[in-house]
C-alpha cells in the first residue's frame, strides 16, 4: 500500500537547505526538522524562564512568612511559571519532537502541509512575547493561576483594557489555534504519508503515540478556545457568561476548561509513552513486548481521556451520582496505561541492558510515574480527593508526572536522537551528572508536597503555618538543585554539538527507519523511498527492515 500524496510533496520549495548550514535555524524554514529544532529550542528557552519563576516560588516558601515577595507578586509569580511550563515549554517540546520524528519514522520527505509547519512554529516565539509583555502593563501579570476560573480570572482593577489577564488570554487562545493547525498537520501526515509498506501495525510506537495524542488537540482544543474567548468577552466587553454577579455560572467555565485541560495531560504523557517504547527494546536489546496491544492502547487511552474531565470538579458542587460516574470512568484509563507499564517491565526484563545517559533518564522517567500512577489513583477516589484537595498533595502528584515523567522522558529523547540530529556524540560523563541531579533534585523537590498536602497545606499560598517549615526547606533545597541540574545539560548540548565526536549513522544499533539515513539527514530525509517489509522491533530477529536500504545509503553518500 502506497500512502504518498504527490500534491504534498510537489508542494515543497525547491531549494535545497544543507544540514551544516546553521544559519536555516534562524529564519523561516519548511524542513520538518529545522522546525523540530526550533521548537526544541526555544522551547527549551522557556524553560528556564518557567524555571527561573520556580526558583522564585521555592524561594518564597522556604520560610513560613511572606518575606521575598508582595503576595500580589507571588501570584503572579506562580500564575506565570505554570502558564509558561505548560504553553511554552512541555507542549512545544513535544511538537518539537515529533516534528523531528514522525516523517523520518514513517518513511516520508517532510509534513503534509510545510508552510502550515512553519507559520505554527512562529506562532510561540509570538504568544511568548504576548505573555511576557503582561510584567510590562499596569497591574502586572495574570494572577489567577493557569486554570484562569472565574470570578477571580474577571477582576479588573485597573480598568484597563489592556491587562495581565487580558494578554494571558490572547496567549492562550493563540496557542491553541497553533495547536490546531500542528494537529491536523500530523494527523494527515500520519494518514496520508507513510512509506511503502509501512502498515498501520508496522509503524513505530512513538508515531501511534502522536497520533493518539493528536486526535486529542482535534476534539478538545475547540472547546478550551471557546471558553477562553468566552472569558475575554466577559473581561472586556461585559457580557455574563461566567459572571455570578451578572447571573452568569462560573461552574460552565469549569467544564469548558477541563473538557479539554484533562485530554490534555494526555497529549502531553502519550509521546513521552512513545519515547519509553522506543528506547527501552534498543538498550535492553529486545523486542518490545506486546507490540499490537500497546499502539491499540494509546487510542484507548485517548477515547477515553475525553470522559473523565469531572475529576477535577468533585469539590465543585457536582452532585454525587456524577461523582460516581467520573470516578469510574477515571479509575478506567489505570487499565491501558497499567498495561503499557507491563509491556515496558517485560521488555527490560531479562534485557541485556545498557545503562547509558538515555536509558537512565527513560527508567527514571518510568519509577516517576508509576510513583505518580499511585498517587493518581488515589486522587481519583472522590473521598480521597475531598481530603486532598487543593492542598501540595496535587501539586506533588502532577509535578512527578510532568518533572518525573515528562521533563525525564524528554530528556531521554534528547539524548537518544541527540545524534541523529545534530550528527555529534554527546558526553556520557556530563549527561550522567545531569541525571543524577536531576534524580535527586526531583524527589527532594516534589516528595515533600505529599506529606505537606496530607497534613493540609493548602497551594498557592505565599505563607503557612511554621509547622510545615520542615518539608518546605527540603522541596526548596531540592528545587534549586533542579535549577543548578540544568547547567551540565546545556554545557553538553552546546559543547557537543560544536566540537562532538561525529556520529555515525546508527550509533545504538537501533532498529528504525531514522537510522538508516546520515546523521544529520539530507533535506529530503530519504533520496528514494524506503520499502518496508518488516515489523518494528525485530531485535535479536536478524530481519532486514527494508528490502533497498542500498538505495537509501547510496542516496546519502553522494550528499
Ligand atoms: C524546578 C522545577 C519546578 C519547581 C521547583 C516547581 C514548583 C512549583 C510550585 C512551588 C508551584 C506552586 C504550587 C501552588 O502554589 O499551587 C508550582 C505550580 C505549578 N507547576 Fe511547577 N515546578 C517546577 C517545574 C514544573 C514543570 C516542569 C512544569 C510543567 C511542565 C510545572 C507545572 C506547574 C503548574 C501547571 C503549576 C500550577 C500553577 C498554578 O497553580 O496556576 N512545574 N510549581
Ligand atoms: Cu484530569
Amino acid at each position: 500500500m502506497t500512502n504518498i500524496s504527490v500534491e504534498a510533496i510537489a508542494d515543497l520549495p525547491p531549494h535545497s537547505e544543507k544540514p551544516e548550514d546553521w544559519k536555516r535555524f534562524f529564519g523561516f524554514s519548511t524542513d520538518h526538522k529545522v522546525i523540530g529544532i526550533q521548537y526544541l529550542v526555544t522551547s527549551f528557552f522557556f524553560f528556564l524562564v518557567g524555571g527561573l519563576f520556580a526558583m522564585i516560588v521555592r524561594g518564597e516558601l522556604i520560610t513560613p512568612e511572606a518575606d521575598l515577595l508582595d503576595r500580589a507578586v507571588y501570584n503572579a509569580m506562580f500564575t506565570m511559571h505554570g502558564t509558561v511550563m505548560l504553553f511554552l515549554w512541555t507542549f512545544p517540546s513535544l511538537l518539537g519532537l515529533s516534528n523531528y520524528l514522525v516523517p523520518l519514522m514513517i518513511g516520508a520527505k517532510d509534513m503534509a502541509f510545510p508552510r502550515l509547519n512553519a507559520v505554527a512554529f512562529w506562532m510561540v516565539p509570538v504568544f511568548g512575547i504576548i505573555l511576557m509583555a503582561s510584567f510590562f502593563v499596569p497591574g502586572g501579570p495574570s494572577q489567577s493561576g493557569w486554570w484562569a476560573y472565574p470570578p477571580v480570572s474577571l477582576q479588573n482593577p485597573t480598568g484597563n483594557l489592556i491587562n495581565g489577564q487580558f494578554l494571558w488570554l490572547l496567549a492562550v487562545a493563540l496557542s491553541g489555534i497553533s495547536s490546531i493547525m500542528g494537529g491536523i498537520n500530523f494527523v494527515t501526515t500520519i494518514f496520508r504519508m507513510r512509506a511503502p509498506g509501512m502498515t498501520w501495525f508496522r509503524m513505530p510506537l512513538f508515531v501511534w503515540a502522536v497520533l493518539s495524542a493528536q486526535i486529542i488537540q482535534l476534539f478538545g482544543l475547540p472547546a478550551l478556545t471557546a471558553g477562553a474567548v468566552m472569558l475575554l468577552s466577559d473581561l472586556t466587553f461585559g457580557t455574563s457568561f461566567f459572571d455570578p454577579a451578572k447571573g452568569g455560572d462560573p461552574v460552565l467555565f469549569q467544564h469548558f476548561f477541563w473538557f479539554y485541560s484533562h485530554p490534555a495531560v494526555y497529549v502531553i504523557i502519550l509521546p513521552i509513552f512513545g519515547v519509553f517504547s522506543e528506547i527501552f527494546p534498543v538498550y535492553a536489546r529486545k523486542p518490545l513486548f506486546g507490540y499490537k496491544v500497546v499502539a491499540v492502547s494509546s487510542l484507548l487511552i485517548t477515547g477515553l481521556s475525553g470522559i473523565v474531565w469531572v475529576h477535577h470538579m468533585y469539590a465543585s458542587g457536582t452532585p454525587s451520582w456524577m461523582r460516581m460516574i467520573f470516578m469510574a470512568t477515571t479509575m478506567m484509563i489505570s487499565v491501558p496505561t497499567g498495561i503499557k507499564v507491563f509491556a515496558w517491565v517485560a521488555t527490560i526484563w531479562g534485557g541485556k541492558i545498557r545503562l547509558n545517559t538515555a536509558m537512565l533518564f527513560g527508567l527514571g522517567g518510568l519509577t516517576m510515574f508509576v510513583f505518580a500512577g499511585i498517587t493518581g489513583i488515589m486522587l481519583a477516589s472522590v473521598p480521597v480527593d475531598i481530603h486532598v484537595n487543593n492542598t501540595y498533595f496535587v501539586v506533588g502528584h502532577f509535578h512527578y508526572v510532568i518533572y518525573g515523567a515528562v521533563v525525564m522522558g524528554m530528556y531521554a529523547a534528547i539524548y537518544h536522537w541527540f545524534p541523529k540530529m545534530t550528527g555529534r556524540m554527546y558526553s556520557e560523563g556530563l549527561g550522567k551528572l545531569h541525571f543524577i541531579l536531576t534524580f535527586i533534585g526531583t524527589n527532594a523537590c516534589f516528595f515533600p508536597m505529599h506529606p505537606l498536602g496530607l497534613q493540609g497545606m493548602p497551594r498557592r499560598v505565599a505563607s503557612y503555618d511554621p509547622e510545615f517549615a520542615f518539608w518546605n526547606v527540603i522541596a526548596s533545597l531540592g528545587g534549586f538543585l533542579l535549577g543548578i541540574s540544568t547547567l551540565p545539560f546545556l554545557l553538553n548540548m552546546i559543547g557537543s554539538w560544536v566540537q562532538g565526536e561525529k556520529a555515525p549513522k546508527n550509533p545504538w544499533r537501533a532498529i528504525g527507519l531514522e537510522w538508516l539515513v546520515s546523521s544529520p539527514p539530507s533535506h529530503e530525509n530519504f533520496e528514494e523511498l524506503p520499502i518496508v517489509i518488516s515489523e518494528p522491533y525485530g531485535y535479536g530477529k536478524d530481519e532486514p527492515l527494508v528490502s533497498n536500504p542500498d538505495a537509501l545509503e547510496v542516496a546519502h553518500a553522494t550528499n
